[in-house]
């Protein structure tokens, strides 16, 4: 089974996505995600000027040994334009796979290990009354965890809060230090001790800030604390540990096992947050997970709405197939993203499930994905009071 036709497309139906489709000579395709909010055409050159050349005409079913030609075989290794373009080509190779099977591609990766993949989902508002509203919105859509975010006094909207879509947002630490722990007090107040609540600092700590967060939360029971420091200086979290036993998420704008080999071995995290769409695909995102499940780590993959309904469906049938998964963010798409990319998985009761279509159950309409040609569009930044450029 050959390699035949490989296709990037590029669609905007409510947002960029870059899909890589791959066809065999028996005419079985696959789907790959390759989305890297903001820096989407970097992957598009890259897939097109260097991988696709390279994959027409190879065996279709030599995962690993392409995973390797594409990574040791370009020299140039890790970073996120070149995992994403691997990535890409890695789960449509896996989809092919299991089309062939006939299987949904869960079952070749072991089986489900569950019956389904625990969600949780965003809710936040400039003051408690909005978040209140947004955290019971989220339970009536049957949310069983909710991430938790919110305004600060005195800042404009902040990141996280639904009406912080702005290009520059402006960030104070202290007084964001001072207001969340009773943003938590008053969440476990009104819903109570059992509600898994999570929260994402989104970098913008230092060290000793972040171990002090850890340890104002302790009271409210977090399921995590994510990316408290930037994901760079990985000794951070070595000193936040130290302090505070809320668990702590990170990695999602990681690329490889390398990136994770201090923080695990050293055990200083909880969850690992990386998307098959960013590390390299299922292959070496499996790889990291089992990696880390030596040392009781469990998987927290990154669901935002720029990893497509693709990378969606590759992070379920990997979290089904993994004895360590261990929660699945999950932010709905918009309709006509739903209309581009037809899915087959399922959220009933709090619990994703991908479906038992064979492959990956995802299908790309390429005459709707080409009604939405691609808009620029770019991360917002954030910057401090007096206008220095801080971590977004
Ligand atoms: O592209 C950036 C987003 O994916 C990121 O800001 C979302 O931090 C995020 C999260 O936890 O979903
Ligand atoms: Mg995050």
């Amino acid at each position: 089974m050959l390699i035949d036709r490989a296709e990037v497309v590029v669609t905007s139906p409510d947002r960029n996505f870059v899909t890589l489709k791959l066809t065999t000579d028996d005419g079985l395709s696959g789907l790959g995600d390759a989305t890297l909010n903001g820096r989407e055409m970097a992957v598009v050159a890259y897939l097109r000027d260097h991988v696709v050349p390279m994959l027409i005409g190879r065996d279709a079913h030599r995962i690993e040994d392409t995973w390797q030609l594409l990574y040791r075989g370009a020299y140039w290794r890790r970073g996120p334009v070149t995992m994403a373009a691997i990535a890409a080509v890695d789960t449509a190779l896996w989809d092919i796979k299991a089309r062939a099977a006939g299987m949904p591609l869960y079952q070749l990766l072991g089986g489900a290990c569950r019956d389904g993949l625990l969600a949780y989902g965003h809710a936040s508002g400039q003051d408690l009354p909005e978040l209140f509203d947004s955290i019971r919105e989220r339970r009536a859509l049957g949310f069983r965890a909710i991430r938790v975010q919110s305004g600060v006094p005195g800042l404009p909207p902040v990141y996280g809060t639904a009406s912080a879509a702005r290009d520059v947002e402006v960030w104070d630490s202290r007084s964001y230090l001072r207001h969340l722990p009773s943003v938590f007090e008053a969440v476990r107040s009104e819903f109570g001790p059992q509600l898994p609540l999570l929260h994402d600092v989104h970098h913008r700590l230092t060290p000793i800030q972040a171990a002090r967060l850890g340890k104002a939360l302790e009271p409210y029971d977090l399921f995590w604390l994510e990316d408290c420091t930037p994901a760079e200086n990985q000794e951070a979290l070595r000193l936040v540990r130290q302090h505070t036993t809320t668990p702590l998420a990170i990695g999602e704008v990681f690329n490889t096992v390398w990136d994770y080999q201090q923080i695990v071995r050293e055990q200083l995290i909880d969850y690992v947050r990386s998307a098959v769409t960013h590390t390299g695909g299922i292959t070496h995102l499996r790889r990291i997970l089992d990696f880390a499940a030596q040392y009781q780590i469990r998987s927290g993959m990154h669901g935002p709405q720029d990893v497509s309904p693709v990378g969606m469906a590759a992070a379920l049938h990997l979290g089904l197939a993994l004895h360590n998964f261990g929660i699945q963010e999950y932010n709905p798409h918009g309709a006509r993203t739903d209309e581009v990319f037809r899915q087959s998985f399922t959220f009933t009761d709090g619990l994703l499930h991908p479906g038992s279509e064979p492959g990956l159950g995802v299908s790309l309409d390429v005459d709707e994905a080409g009604k939405y040609p691609y808009a620029r569009a770019y991360l917002p930044v954030n910057r401090l009071t007096d206008g220095t450029l801080h971590d977004w």
